[in-house]
């Protein structure tokens, strides 16, 4: 019976591990040191990551809260933020309009100007890195998806095109980085 294998192997592996030799090898092993535990500050619950398929995932609410007057995305503005892919990953985001003070708003990744357009630019950086009713924007609610291929390395813009809004402050930093080995997310922190 399966069972009665299980529990024959079950008892062998106690055996084993109590066996004075083992354990000496055990004990040889190098252990893992905490500084070796994988850093939680840059994945946030938000961004997914597909490292086989070089490809990463990010959910995004714009006007996430009250910060920046509602112009921020999930939460930051001004450059608080910075999101960094390596070079030739398949990026995809699910932006959503979380709607903190009732407007709409958009999401484009664009090239870093010396001024801030005074609405979105076209074409975006990247072909697909845009959101629909780009100067419109989207209305409360209402959620687009975004699929491109980061295949310049540099460092961009993330960016709403409705009118003002970028100059007003919600834009975030978007890096295309060819020593990156796996995305990350930074947050400068009491950024004014
Ligand atoms: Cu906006």
């Amino acid at each position: 019976m399966r069972w009665i294998g299980l529990q024959a192997l079950v008892a062998l592996g106690a055996f084993a591990l109590s066996a004075p030799g083992v354990v000496r090898a055990q004990q040889m092993q190098p252990q893992p040191s905490p500084a070796a535990a994988p850093a939680q500050a840059g994945q946030p619950a938000w961004m997914t990551v597909d490292a086989p398929h070089k490809a990463v995932h990010f959910e995004i609410a714009m006007a996430q809260n009250g910060d920046n007057g509602t112009l921020n995305f999930n939460g930051y503005a001004r450059g608080a933020m910075t999101i960094t892919v390596p070079l030739g990953w398949h990026v995809t985001m699910h932006v959503t309009n979380a709607g903190s003070g009732a407007i709409p708003h958009s999401l484009e990744i664009i090239t870093i100007t010396e001024n801030i357009p005074a609405q979105g630019v076209e074409p975006p950086a990247f072909g697909g890195a845009e959101t629909v009713d780009l100067v419109d924007g989207m209305k409360v609610g209402q959620s687009d998806h975004v699929d491109f291929v980061a295949n310049a390395a540099g460092k961009y813009w993330m960016f709403c095109g409705v009118p003002d809004h970028g100059i007003g402050g919600m834009w975030d930093y978007f890096v295309i980085s060819n020593a990156a080995t796996a995305p990350s997310v930074t947050i400068v922190k009491d950024k004014s």
